[in-house]
Parts: structure tokens; C-alpha cells; sequence
């Protein structure tokens, strides 16, 4: 059983392929409900894309992706909390092993050998391929929407091309909120900011203060971390958008609760001037002008900045009409201090001040 899959290419190379193939585990996973009271056998065999050289010339383990903590994150899932569909499960593992640093693509493929079928057979398998890089790939309008619509993906309509699948004709300025409640929030928000300027056709410029506040509607949840970054993008708004859900969803990123509590909540704030309406987007932002907690951040990471639109203008004008003391500043510069070492010889390090190249 050889899970032979194809090369993923980054930046003109092929990456080296980590792989794990026959994770053997009794799960509850399937519709019918024997399936669920008895268990059945699961296999999942995963290959992740990642860069070994730098490991290969250091021999150093921690920098590279263990393949005994990737076997142990796949098992987990796979006897972990039952779900009715292979689909689903193949995406869990997918996004446990994309949660390892290094991991730029990853290939999963999970066999229920004895699948409850009318006939005789060896094996059914769901293969899936899934990748940070691409914002494309994860233009799942399952995930549901970034930018102020609702949360509930069952609530949103079909869209169509518009402007927001334009392309810019040159790299333009954007700005992402970002934010957060649960788990452990800086170290996520951090790791967020990471991938996002791993993401072909995003470049992070600068990031502001992290700063904290109480929660703004929704049900009683603990207080928030949120954070602005300034980037230059040649991605298309809708594109923007599915990157910043595929980086919400490699955090685990659940969309149950309107305004509830969240790992990672990724917003696109302002695009370049831009302003437009989608069923998926909104822009800009329809409530950051009203935002402490986003213009306070907004604000420290570009004074000048300018929210266009009805309800825009200059971010200081916008500040002095709302409760600033709302929000404190718990870090600045951020993020800052010291991070585990790089992954690969084109592993972004953070490092003090708010420079990512
Ligand atoms: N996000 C929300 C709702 N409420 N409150 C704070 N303080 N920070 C947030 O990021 C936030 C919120 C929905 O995205
Ligand atoms: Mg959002
Ligand atoms: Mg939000």
C-alpha cells in the first residue's frame, strides 16, 4: 500500500515529501448508527510537503517535522471525535498536519476497509490534497465569510464573478484585523501573521500594537487580542479573502456562534480604496469605522490610513468617536521576543519590530 502522490512546487521548486502511511485506528466515524456504537478500522496515510535541507545540513530534528507527532496528530483525529463522512475526517487530518510548521501542502487519504457495502470489496478510500499557500484551494464557500456577513455558511448564496475577483494591476495596500479569544491567542495571532505573508501574492509591510479589549456583542466570552497588519497584495479581493479563511481554518476556525468566541477571526479591513458588496465581502469592513479595537490598532500600525466610503475617513477622525479607552495596548512593538527556529532556507523568522520580508 504506497500512497504515491504528485511533487508540490514552491517558488519553482519541488518540495521533499514527508510521509506516514497506514495509521491504524479504531474510530466511530460513519452515518449509520453500528457504525457508530462498534467502531470499525480507519487507515489514513499522509504525505506532507516540506523543505528538509535545512534538517538534512544541521541534522537537527527540530528542524524538520517530526513524523512521529504527525502520525500521533492523525491518529487523534481519526479516533477522535466521530463525524459522518470520510469527507470530514480526511479534512481534519488535513488541517492537523498543515498546523505543523514547515508544512506548505499536504496529501491524506483515508480507507474504511470494512465499509458497510452490499458488496464484496478491498477498500474505500477519499484521497484529498490541501495547501496553505494558494488562497484559491481554499475557496470553500463552506467556510462561510470573513467580512462582516453572517456566520452561518448555511446562510450563504451562491456568488458570482464580480469585481472582487479582479486582480490589481499593481500590488496594492490592504489592511487585516486580526483577532481572537480562545486557546492560546498571541501565539496563534502570531503564527497567523506568519502564514499570511507565506501566502504567494501577500507581502506583510507592518504590524500594529497587539492589544486587548472586552468583548463587542455576542454571548458572555472571554476578553480579545486583536492585531492589524498592513500588507501589499496582488490578490484579488475574493482571493485575499480565501486566504485569510484558509489561515483561519488551519486554527481551527468554527463558525457556530454569530459574534462568538473564536481561535482566529481574520477580517479584511480595506482593500486600496475599494468599496463594493458581495453576498461573501464586504468592503470595506462594514462596522471598522465603529471598531475601538480595530481602528486603535489600525491607527498604530499606519496614521495616515483612510477607510474610503460612506462611513469612512482619516483613522484619526474616526478615533476620536469611539471609546479608545476600550481598548489597551498589551505589546508594541509586536510581535516581538524570540520564536522556535525557521523551518527550510526560506522560512520567514519573526523577529523584533514589525518587519517581515
Ligand atoms: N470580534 C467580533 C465580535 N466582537 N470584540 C472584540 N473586543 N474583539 C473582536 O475581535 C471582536 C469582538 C466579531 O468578529
Ligand atoms: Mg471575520
Ligand atoms: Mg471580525
Amino acid at each position: 500500500m504506497t500512497l504515491s502522490v504528485g511533487a508540490y512546487v514552491k517558488g519553482g521548486v519541488e518540495l521533499d515529501q514527508i510521509a506516514v502511511e497506514g495509521i491504524r485506528v479504531t474510530g466511530y466515524h460513519g452515518v449509520l448508527a453500528t457504525e457508530r456504537e462498534s467502531g470499525q478500522l480507519f487507515i489514513a496515510d499522509i504525505v506532507a510537503h516540506v523543505s528538509t535541507q535545512a534538517a538534512a545540513t544541521t541534522d537537527q530534528l527540530a528542524r524538520t517535522v517530526n513524523y512521529s507527532d504527525l502520525a500521533d496528530a492523525v491518529a487523534e483525529v481519526l479516533a477522535g471525535d466521530p463525524s459522518d463522512l470520510l469527507e470530514t475526517v480526511a479534512e481534519h487530518c488535513a488541517r492537523a498536519v498543515l498546523e505543523f510548521e514547515g508544512v506548505e501542502c499536504v496529501d491524506v487519504a483515508i480507507h474504511k476497509p470494512q465499509a458497510p457495502l452490499h458488496v464484496e470489496f478491498a477498500d474505500v478510500i477519499v484521497r484529498i490534497r490541501r495547501d496553505l499557500r494558494s488562497g484559491t484551494l481554499w475557496a470553500d464557500k463552506r467556510i462561510g465569510s470573513s467580512a462582516g456577513m453572517s456566520d452561518d455558511p448555511l446562510e450563504q448564496p451562491a456568488i458570482f464573478r464580480d469585481a472582487f475577483d479582479e486582480r490589481p494591476f499593481q500590488p496594492v495596500t490592504a489592511w487585516i484585523a486580526l483577532g481572537g479569544n480562545l486557546g492560546e491567542v498571541e501565539r496563534t495571532l502570531r503564527a497567523a501573521v506568519r502564514e499570511l505573508d507565506r501566502v504567494s501574492g501577500i507581502h506583510v509591510v507592518a504590524t500594529s500594537a497587539l492589544v486587548k479589549s472586552a468583548p463587542v456583542g455576542g454571548p458572555e466570552q472571554p476578553d480579545y487580542l486583536n492585531a492589524v497588519v498592513q500588507i501589499e497584495t496582488a490578490l484579488a479581493p475574493r482571493e485575499l479573502l480565501a486566504a485569510c479563511q484558509g489561515v483561519e481554518v488551519v486554527h481551527g476556525r468554527e463558525r457556530s456562534v454569530v459574534n462568538g468566541p473564536r481561535t482566529l477571526d481574520l477580517d479584511i479591513i480595506s482593500i486600496a480604496g475599494v468599496t463594493g458588496e458581495s453576498a461573501d465581502l464586504v468592503l470595506p469592513h462594514p462596522r471598522a469605522h465603529e471598531r475601538a479595537f480595530v481602528l486603535v490598532p489600525l491607527g498604530d500600525v499606519d496614521a495616515d490610513a483612510v477607510l474610503p466610503g460612506a462611513n469612512g475617513g482619516a483613522v484619526s477622525d474616526l478615533l476620536a468617536r469611539v471609546d479608545v479607552e476600550s481598548v489597551s495596548v498589551v505589546a508594541k512593538p509586536w510581535p516581538s521576543g524570540a520564536e522556535p527556529t525557521p523551518l527550510g532556507t526560506d522560512a520567514v523568522p519573526v523577529v523584533d519590530g514589525p518587519d517581515f520580508t
